[in-house]
């Protein structure tokens, strides 16, 4: 009997002992990058169930906030998260450094504070590991009392909308009904019944966006929409979808130069077109050209790009809007910008994430106020942009090749390279265009280019990612390609980089 019960004590005193030694171990030391937090799948227990926690403290007990799990165009393995802040927008960035201390906090020095009358509404992609840590973000909120309002799968911009909505005032969002009614009653607006109709295909990426263009079949005068690369015909965002497409430039998988295309990513808040047997892309700069000289027509139209735009769609938009911009790569950045320029405010990274921004919204002209409402107020939505374009095209009579002829972009190429550690890497604050350090690989770059014929070229440290992206245009592709090389062997040399070079 004695045995048994110092046997019993043993166990329970090495389950304590395990238990507090768990509660004192330091989470991964993740970074709330670009896009909130990204990582391998095995790396985010911890981190979602703070999360949760996190947003459910940003909603103030009071406020609907939101949490989609998605780690976007990445690959497959990999997850990660961007919390919704009440206004339907990305986290306010004076709320990420709280986030970064809560996700990296041994489980001990974690205090829950309570949220009785919040709401977090948590959403999810098709990754295979993504309902498990949606149901860990589940957990974190459930642990303030703040109630959980789970939409499913569901696009990342649909999971914006859903947080805006219950803040001013919608009894429940989480059918989506609402999202769908807005895009296609706008849409069809502006498209009149008895229009000829189009046919798009939508490289859905093997994503969740498959879902939401079968939603609109049959619903949208002259314009029907095809699911290409649906959940299970492709391995999410591989050799498919609008990253892809736009840093390879090569045409997506099940791609039928035959048939109108475009590419969306895997939670479907990017969008790119792409055409023909030479197969042509139309960026995300090409999108924001095409939809500020239509809206310029009516209304006073500033842009927001980042340094990663082509030269050439800067040069075509210097002369047609009334104002343009520089923002620092990253959604978070150009959106803030967007929103505090002219009446229309439009920013498209080149990758296809964009939107316009009504900053007039209570009153836009007339002939905008559909426009207002099928762009996504929010954050990009490839789908609610793809009407946008379909629509502008339509009023222009225009084909691909009529809108793909408005300029012709500069000879480009994007590198990434991995090095041991990117941090090392520090660029300016205004654009991250230029490096302030390492100085001397600045000075190395700046000399390549000043070799190349109409040469442009930076490096910075990806935000969403585990490398350094290179960037590099000029007058010709091999001169474009050469300089994009040969940055990439300066960042090498300068950092240590061991053989990570990669193609895009
Ligand atoms: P990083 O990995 O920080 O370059 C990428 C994109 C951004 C933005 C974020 C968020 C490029 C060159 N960078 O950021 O523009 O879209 O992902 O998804 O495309
Ligand atoms: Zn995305």
């Amino acid at each position: 009997m004695r045995d048994v019960v110092v046997v019993v004590l043993a166990v329970a005193a090495t389950a304590v002992f395990v238990w507090k030694k768990r509660r004192r171990q330091r989470p991964p030391q993740l970074k709330y990058g670009t896009a909130g937090f990204r990582a391998d799948a095995k790396l985010l227990w911890v981190a979602m169930e703070r999360v949760g926690i996190l947003a459910a403290i940003r909603g103030g007990g009071k406020k609907a906030t939101g949490v989609m799990v998605t780690a976007s165009h990445n690959p497959e393995r990999d997850n990660g998260c961007k919390i919704v802040d009440t206004d339907g927008g990305m986290l306010a960035e004076a709320w990420e450094g709280r986030a970064e201390e809560l996700a990296r906090a041994p489980e001990a020095e974690v205090r829950v504070p309570r949220c009785d009358d919040g709401v977090v509404v948590v959403g999810r992609d098709t990754r295979r590991h993504s309902r498990g840590l949606a149901d860990r973000v589940k957990r974190g909120v459930a642990r303030t009392g703040a109630r959980v309002l789970d939409v499913g799968v569901v696009t990342t911009p649909q999971l914006h909308h859903c947080v805006r909505e219950l803040n001013e005032g919608a009894a429940d969002a989480s059918d989506l009904f609402g999202y769908y009614r807005k895009l296609v009653e706008a849409y069809n607006r502006i498209v009149p019944p008895g229009t000829p109709t189009v046919e798009l295909c939508v490289d859905c990426a093997g994503g969740v966006g498959a879902l939401a263009v079968e939603k609109l079949r049959g619903l949208l005068n002259g314009l029907e929409l095809v699911a290409v690369n649906r959940v299970g015909d492709v391995e999410l965002n591989r050799g498919c979808g609008a990253e892809f497409v736009q840093k390879e430039r090569k045409p997506p998988r099940n791609y039928d130069p035959r048939r109108r295309f475009c590419c969306i990513d895997g939670d479907a808040d990017r969008l790119v077109y792409c055409y023909g047997r030479d197969f042509r892309v139309l960026d995300g700069d090409k999108i924001a050209a095409l939809l500020a000289s239509y809206l310029g027509e009516y209304c006073r139209v500033g842009c927001v790009q980042t340094a990663y735009a082509n030269g050439a769609s800067t040069a075509y938009l210097s002369t047609r809007v009334d104002s343009l911009a520089t923002a620092k790569t990253g959604v978070k950045h150009v959106h803030a910008k967007a929103a505090d320029i002219m009446d229309v405010g439009i920013y498209f990274e080149p990758n296809g994430h964009g939107t316009v921004l009504f900053n007039n919204a209570k009153s836009p002209p007339e002939r905008l106020a559909p426009f207002a409402s099928l762009a996504n107020q929010c954050v990009g939505d490839a789908i609610a942009d793809a009407l946008l374009v379909e629509a502008v095209l339509k009023l222009r009579n225009w084909s691909l090749e009529d809108w793909d002829a408005i300029y012709d972009d500069l000879p480009s190429r994007q590198l990434k390279q991995k090095i041991p550690d990117r941090a090392l890497l520090v660029p300016d604050e205004e654009t991250e265009s230029r490096l302030l350090h390492p100085e001397t690989l600045q000075l190395a770059i700046d000399d390549l280019v000043s070799k190349t014929p109409r040469g442009r070229a930076f490096v910075r440290p990806s935000g969403t990612e585990d490398v350094v992206r290179i960037y590099a245009e000029a007058a010709s592709q091999p001169d474009a390609d050469a300089l994009a090389r040969a940055c990439q062997r300066a960042v090498a040399d300068a950092c240590g980089g061991g053989g990570g070079g990669g193609g895009i």
